[in-house]
């Protein structure tokens, strides 16, 4: 091929600068497993080797690969010839080592009830449900639909399909019964596992009573277990919904672990795109927890003895996935599982809860960071968080400020953070600092994780070395997609079709002078000023810069003369009044923080922003309102009163120049 033509403008600009760092200190690296560059080196010299270590290392085998990777570009096989099951690496080879007392989960409700389990009691409800999940016709290969609270019988009933080889499909407990049905009829399942309802804010939210709607229109599924967790009436369908305890009691304990193949399927999750179809992304088994179980460990430094992890994101998404269940079981770590809000019964939940079980690492999203930072200080200051010792972050780009504030508020100071990078695609974490080895900058995820290669490029697909770009990678990693289900074009088409043989992400991200990677949102949000292509990501960083800002989103509305301009959506901190001659000031700031190209030509003031369910601002709506739109779909949005509250405000705004 020859050398494409270089471009005239990068593909996206890149305004802002950041020069605080922070070397791990000393005494965490004094029992960091990781100080230096050995494993980043090891897996230079032989990526694919350096897999199968950790395959060897972290996982227990029933029968050996005799191939590490097959390559077909776009499909990759990890470990071919392997089998193994997860069920077991998770559970019974704990037991197996005298670890059955140790505690798998300290569960905690919303109420305040709680459930201390332990491997061994964890071990025998999954055996005994995967005999109930047999009994109602389950047998290897079939799809198991979960949608179920934050409790748990959620990891319990995802295990049991894991030992018998069936894989879930586990959908969310806040979707709405049209989503759940759309995911049951894409996956073709044949039992569904849901609960009466689960608790959020202190109200009992209904699951079955949206499951039923579902059911309607749901012919595949035979039967339905229900999980009793609120107490309320439901409505039970005879002859196809059954109770869980009532099934549970009659079930035999013992229950022998299915040998899977490497590659067989272990769970399709469903991800919205913006307005199509949901995609069932396929993951399969053996690089699947190789690369959880290795990220686990390495990324958070856990020691799986003495640490207390705490995942807060929900099991429904793949964060849940890799890192409440998967990764966490297979390392043998011990971790809180929390049902509801972090503001039930008070905004201090999250520290309580901190304090309590001496958490020592916690994996949140910078959505949830920059909520707390918007309700101050007090809260954390009021506990003991002394025994945090790793902070993660995931989801979306983390600003420096709410990174710092992370750093400050919740760690004491102290802490590493890890930003990490990765989607529901890539399985597990692909970008991310090692705690005691890398230097970190406030805002950037650093760099990709030994054994993954992450290049940015140019819109010709030429690699830029320093500058802004498509995040690609370029080889495969052992928990990849193996496709989306029943749709091999579509897995082409998104993922492999823009930039031969690399798989495109869909976000932005730059390379700053030291290699480090920074991530700058969608590229589909990339705004589009006078021919300058500015990211979403630095001009809300440079917005919450602002002492008065808690959070902020932006969007490029089309503009006769600029092509688009800059639409500013700001929520205030605590007390501080939106006022027009704050708005002024803010386009200021931004125009001397990243210059004047990058100023938002308009700043609407709001209380809140429309996200998904899982914390991700929904720009797409927001342009919307900015140009008059009536508004796209909404399916996906967590609160649907927010956008009209918006449009409301945006009315009021007059147009600044
Ligand atoms: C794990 C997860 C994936 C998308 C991804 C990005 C964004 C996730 C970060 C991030 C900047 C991060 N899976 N994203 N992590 N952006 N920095 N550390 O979130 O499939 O739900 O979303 O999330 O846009 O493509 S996901």
């Amino acid at each position: 091929m020859p050398p494409p033509e270089p471009t005239a403008s990068p593909a996206i600009e890149v305004y802002s600068l950041e020069d605080r760092r922070f070397p791990p200190p000393a005494s965490f690296k004094a029992d960091a497993l990781v100080t230096g560059n050995e494993l980043h080196e090891e897996a230079e010299r032989d990526y694919q080797g350096f897999w199968a270590r950790q395959a060897a290392d972290l996982l227990t085998w029933r029968s050996e690969w005799h191939t590490i990777c097959e390559w077909e570009l776009p499909y990759a096989k990890w470990f071919v010839g392997g089998t193994l099951n997860a069920a077991e690496n998770c559970l019974d080879r704990h037991l197996a080592e005298g670890r059955g007392d140790k505690i798998a989960f300290h569960w905690e409700g919303e109420p305040g009830d709680t459930r201390t389990i332990t491997y061994a009691e964890l071990h025998a409800e999954v055996c005994r449900f995967a005999n109930v999940l047999k009994s109602l016709g389950v047998t290897k290969g079939d799809r198991v639909a979960i949608y179920l609270p934050m409790i748990p019988e959620l990891p319990v009933a995802m295990l049991a399909c894991a030992r018998l080889g069936a894989p879930h499909s586990v959908v969310f407990g806040g979707f709405s019964s049209e989503s759940l049905s759309d995911r049951i009829n894409d996956a073709d399942a044949k039992v569904l596992v849901t609960a009466d309802g689960g608790w959020r804010r202190g109200t009992a939210v209904a699951l079955k009573a949206s499951a039923d709607a579902a059911l309607a229109a749901t012919p595949g599924v035979e039967h339905v277990v229900v999980v009793r967790r609120t107490g309320e009436d439901v409505t039970m369908a005879e002859g196809r919904d059954q109770w869980y305890h009532d099934l549970m009691a009659e079930a035999p304990p013992d229950c022998p672990a299915e040998a899977m193949d490497a590659e067989d399927l272990l769970y399709l999750l469903y991800t919205s795109g913006t307005t199509a179809k949901p995609k069932g992304i396929m993951h399969t088994t053996g690089g699947y927890l190789t690369q959880v179980a290795f990220t686990h460990k390495f990324v958070f430094d856990l020691h799986a003895h003495t640490d207390v992890y705490w995942c807060a994101a929900d099991i429904g998404w793949v964060t849940g996935h890799s890192y409440i269940v998967y990764g966490p079981l297979v390392n043998g770590a011990t971790s809180v599982l929390y049902e509801g809000s972090p503001d039930h019964p008070g905004r201090d939940r999250w520290w309580d809860i901190v304090e309590r079980y001496k958490v020592t690492i916690l994996y949140t999203a910078p959505t949830a960071i920059r909520t707390f930072m918007k309700w101050g200080t007090a809260e954390p200051a009021a506990h003991d968080l002394s025994s945090l010792r790793v902070l993660g972050s995931v989801g979306e780009p983390i600003n420096p400020e709410a990174w710092m504030w992370y750093r400050e508020h919740i760690g004491g100071g102290q802490t590493p953070v890890v930003d990490t990078w990765w989607q529901t695609e890539t399985g597990a974490i692909m970008i991310s600092p090692l705690p005691g080895a890398t230097t970190t900058k406030p805002g950037s995820a650093t760099f990709p994780l030994p054994g993954i290669t992450a290049e940015v490029v140019d819109e010709t697909g030429r690699p830029v070395a320093r500058g802004g770009g498509y995040l690609t990678l370029t080889q495969p990693w052992p928990s990849m997609l193996r496709g989306i289900y029943g749709d091999p074009q579509r897995y082409h088409d998104t993922y492999w079709s823009r930039f031969e043989g690399r798989y495109l992400a869909g976000d932005g991200a730059r390379v700053d002078d030291e290699g480090y990677f920074w991530l700058l949102g969608r590229v589909d949000d990339v705004m589009n000023v006078s021919g300058h292509r500015v990211s979403t990501a630095e001009v809300e960083s440079a917005l919450v810069d602002h002492a008065s800002v808690a959070e902020s989103a932006v969007v490029g509305a089309k503009d006769d003369v600029t092509g688009q301009a800059i639409v500013a959506f700001v929520i205030c901190k605590g007390d501080q009044e939106p006022t027009p001659e704050l708005g002024q000031e803010l386009r200021m700031h931004v125009g001397a923080k990243i210059g004047p190209t990058a100023r938002p030509k308009t700043v609407i003031f709001t209380d809140d922003l429309p996200k998904t369910r899982s914390g991700k601002i929904m720009r797409r709506l927001l342009r919307d309102v900015a140009e008059g739109r009536d508004l796209g779909d909404t399916t996906t949005l967590a609160d649907a009163s927010v956008v009209e509250e918006i449009r409301r405000r945006a009315a009021e705004v007059p147009e600044e120049d």
